[in-house]
């Protein structure tokens, strides 16, 4: 497994403000294949723990590195939300951040707000000790699944990613803007930064600054990118 990095950007200005770590599986007959063809079965087996743990590591080594090389730059990690059941994960995450002597507010936990995750006092107890910690918290895809006001209530996270099926049409269907435009009063008031997923297109991007969102995050800034390629842009800044 390898990890591969898009950037998080402030609009207008477009200037890196993070990037999301995203897992590729270097297949030995299939070449380079992203989450979607294997993640089911990984989320499936005995293995989810250790591999939500491998990719936490490996990305804690990517910020040491970067740091020795004087880029500072936030890494999101996804995690499932069967790791939530891990006993493990804090502690190992802790250790490793000590470890690695990286500062805890450089790593980000994307958690998606998928169905199966209906376990709130479950997530409000990892989130907690997470928080303790001082690493950073996301709802991810947020918008798609079964209880999101539920969750923007009751989970003290830093960030909300608005899903990209609200992004696609948001220049053209009023419906979505009006989704975008509530979600961002909410968010406001709970004190919670927005981050649009899936910003593709330039009408997409004015039309998500025009409503007051400025932070983005899409093939439109820059596709996930290997650690080479995403070290030359960082670099940059
Ligand atoms: O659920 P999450 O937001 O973590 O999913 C990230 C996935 O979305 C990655 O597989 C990434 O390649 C993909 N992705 C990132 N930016 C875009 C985009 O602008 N458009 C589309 N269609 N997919 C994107
Ligand atoms: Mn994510």
């Amino acid at each position: 497994f390898v990890l591969h990095y898009q950037p998080k950007v402030q609009l207008p200005t477009e200037n890196i403000i993070g990037v999301e770590a995203l897992v590729r599986w270097l297949h030995p007959k299939e070449g380079l294949l992203g989450p979607n063809m294997f993640i089911d079965i990984v989320e499936q087996s005995m293995f989810v723990h250790e591999f939500t743990r491998y990719v936490l590591l490996q990305a804690i080594i990517q910020c040491r590195s970067w740091l020795d090389n004087g880029i500072e730059v936030s890494i999101a990690v996804n995690i499932s939300p069967y790791n939530l059941m891990d006993p493990e994960l804090v502690d190992s995450l802790s250790t490793q951040l000590k470890f690695y002597d990286v500062p805890a507010a450089l790593i980000e936990i994307e958690l998606t707000e998928s169905a199966s995750m209906v376990n709130i006092k479950k997530t409000q107890e990892v989130f907690s000790q997470l928080k303790k910690l001082g690493v950073k918290l996301s709802i991810d895809d947020f918008g798609t699944g079964m209880s999101s006001l539920a969750y923007i209530k009751q989970l003290d996270v830093d960030y909300i990613k608005i899903d990209r099926s609200f992004i696609t049409d948001v220049a053209t269907d009023t419906r979505d803007e009006a989704v975008i435009t509530s979600l961002l009063v909410l968010c406001q008031k709970l004190k919670k930064s927005t981050i649009a997923e899936g910003v593709e297109t330039i009408e997409q991007a004015n039309k998500l600054m025009s409503l007051g969102c400025n932070l983005a995050q899409g093939y439109l800034y820059s596709k996930p990118l290997p650690v080479e390629e995403v070290t030359k842009l960082l670099s940059k800044k």
